[in-house]
């Protein structure tokens, strides 16, 4: 469907209605801590932009709106309505896992996880459940960012071991009737790989326009784009009297995607291992892959509100929706691959034009608005609240829609642990762990366990910043030490850092957590003589078996994946209640989000417990105490 443009004297609310416009404005207020009232209660709803800019001009300034209505405006296409019935898919039956090869199993005592590693594990992995696996980059890199920065497409890395080793780790996959997805990072390559390298080399070469270099006025980089990773997002190469842009490390060269040879190679490159027999992808930042043209200056007010600058520049760029298909038609389509986008910044209504099943273009993405609470960034030292998680999975859940299929995922190699987030009372730990297992395996949509989730994997001790490893981490700890104390910095390094998600997988309680022989890449601390995978497969009451248990069930009963979901006393704070229903099955899920005793629901009686967190029956639902009934 197609809509009339927005200018100034489109109202609130027609801005609300608009895809980007509701995303922008919805993560605005979460940003801001505000309530979705703000924006849709009758006198605000119906002011015009044009009053709005005159209220805010001096905190937001002018240009501001300009940035907003020229962003809003690129996307001419609203999502249908009202489609109904699910289409249902291999995937959508799936329970993923996400393994991090560095830090899964070393098979040679290198120190470092590896593909022999990951084939040993194979049978735990299938007697867990899963499905399907999700491996994070292996493919031949110098590790600037732990193979996020791809020097060699064709090749694997060799730490990780041989393309045969790759070719078998795929047979056995296939053997025991489950998939395998690959990391497939576009946005941008390694700076060692030969294209860039010849742009070095050579001027002239036709790789420079693989890249986005540019020229400046004077000694500063092209534009105030920032870096994820820290600093500006530029390289200055002295070679050629340019700059090269670089949203992530510096080591980390965007392609320019505008450019038809480098879209006709990396078709090229996906079309190649499709043909070895992968089952799909997951697309790293694919949504930043389309740049505005000229790489125009980021908004100030925008930069300071995200705390990166130019991000409306190519968050959700102009030639997204046509890249996505054009992967999708040469590539993807042709080997019935399953794709799933990691696409940060996008919300609800945005990801319902990425994957809608009619519009041909990703399969699923991951959404990231539930991993902190409004108001919180990841390096906030705070306690996430749950009852916000269960407001955001409700609103999913109600309005994402039959022709789009939800992510449900709390982790990957970029977050902290969830039960951290939520509770680090070592007390809670196990009925927590338990309770996101819960809620992630009763919900509509596709689960994605990370590696050591399932055993409840908690945020390590670190000690001093020689202890860390990520180059995220190392970049931030340089930049806050400019202006505060050591120990200030590390602290914030500690709330946020990515490498609590990237010690070694805690399989049994011998040296190393029985990760390596050798020395391992990362420490672990003392956790894993208690919480290992051995110890856990032993003991019938532990998460692992909690998990899979719930995966088994999740497989018996199609009411847990296609069925319908109603929330039942959505208002009740810390409480999560809600129904799955497919033709004659029901379950009634019942949740306790907070750390202290509530009244049991009336609702659950006469209802037959199936799986509960806690073993004895009690009166009150207990701190964290999930149930699964049948009705
Ligand atoms: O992550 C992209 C991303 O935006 C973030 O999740 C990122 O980790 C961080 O929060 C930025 O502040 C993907 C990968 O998952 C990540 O491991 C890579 O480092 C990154 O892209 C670059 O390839």
């Amino acid at each position: 469907m197609k809509r009339n443009k927005l200018n100034y004297n489109s109202k609130i609310k027609d801005i609300y209605a608009n895809p980007i416009g509701h995303d922008v404005l919805y993560k605005l207020l979460l940003q801001l801590n505000k309530s979705e009232k703000l924006v849709t209660n009758p006198i605000i709803k119906n002011l015009s932009l044009k009053t709005v800019v005159s209220l805010t001009q001096k905190s937001l300034g002018t240009e501001f709106f300009d940035v907003l209505l020229e962003l809003l405006n690129s996307e001419g296409e609203y999502p249908r309505t009202a489609q109904k019935g699910t289409k249902p898919t291999w995937w959508k039956e799936a329970v993923f896992y996400q393994i991090y090869p560095r830090s899964f199993m070393d098979s040679d005592g290198d120190g470092i996880g590896d593909i022999k590693g990951i084939i040993s594990k194979l049978d735990y992995l299938k007697e867990l459940g899963v499905d399907a696996i999700w491996l994070s980059p292996i493919y031949d890199s110098p590790n600037d960012d732990n193979g996020y920065d791809i020097r060699d497409y064709y090749d694997i890395m060799s730490e990780f071991g041989t393309m045969e080793d790759f070719e078998r780790l795929l047979a056995e996959v296939h053997k025991r009737g489950m998939k395998l997805i690959m990391d497939l990072v576009v946005n941008h390559t390694s700076d060692e790989h030969t294209w860039f390298q010849e742009v070095i080399k050579k001027p002239e070469s036709k790789y420079k326009e693989y890249y986005l270099f540019q020229k400046s006025k004077d000694e500063n980089p092209p534009n105030n784009w920032t870096s994820f990773f820290s600093g500006t997002a530029w390289n200055y190469y002295k070679e050629l009297d340019e700059w090269a842009l670089h949203l992530f490390s510096k080591k980390q060269m965007d392609l320019n995607w505008d450019n038809e040879n480098v879209r006709k190679d990396i078709q090229k490159m996906i079309r190649w291992w499709l043909t070895k027999g992968v089952d799909g992808f997951r697309l790293d930042v694919i949504n930043y892959i389309s740049k505005r043209e000229g790489l125009p200056w980021g908004n100030k007010t925008v930069g300071e509100l995200m705390g990166y600058y130019g991000i409306e520049n190519y968050y959700y760029g102009p030639n997204l929706h046509k890249y996505l298909r054009e992967i999708r038609a040469e590539a993807f389509e042709p080997f019935q691959a399953f794709s799933v986008g990691e696409t940060p910044g996008v919300g609800m209504e945005m990801s319902k034009l990425l994957t809608a099943d009619y519009r041909q273009e990703l399969d699923m993405v991951f959404s990231f608005d539930h991993l902190e609470t409004p108001g919180h960034v990841r390096f906030d030292d705070y306690q996430y609240d749950l009852n916000y998680l269960k407001e955001y999975l409700i609103h999913w859940m109600e309005h994402y829609g039959d022709a789009c299929w939800m992510s449900l995922f709390y982790e990957n190699h970029d977050n902290p642990r969830m039960i951290s987030k939520v509770n680090n009372n070592p007390a809670f730990r196990e009925p927590l762990a338990k309770l996101l297992a819960m809620i992630q395996l009763t919900l509509k949509g596709t689960p994605f366990i990370f590696q050591g989730q399932e055993i409840g994997s908690v945020n390590k001790t670190f000690q001093s910043i020689n202890d860390l490893r990520d180059v995220e981490s190392i970049n931030l700890y340089k930049e806050l030490i400019e202006k505060s104390s050591a120990e200030n910095a590390f602290q914030k390094i500690l709330s946020g850092s990515r490498d609590h998600a990237r010690t070694p997988m805690q399989w049994n309680n011998k040296k190393n957590a029985g990760f390596t022989e050798g020395s391992p890449w990362i420490g672990t601390d003392e956790d894993y003589r208690e919480w290992n995978v051995e110890k856990q497969l032993e003991n019938g009451d532990s998460v692992l078996n909690f998990y899979k248990h719930l995966i088994q069930l999740r497989k018996e009963h199609k009411a847990l994946t296609y069925g319908e979901f109603e929330a039942v006393n959505k208002k009740k704070k810390d409480r999560f209640t809600y129904y799955r229903k497919w033709e004659k099955e029901e379950f009634f899920i019942e949740c306790n989000l907070s750390n202290s005793t509530l009244r049991r629901s009336s609702k659950a009686v006469g209802y037959e417990l199936i799986l509960s967190n806690y073993s004895e029956p009690a009166k009150e639902l207990r701190p964290y105490e999930a149930n699964l009934y049948k009705v």
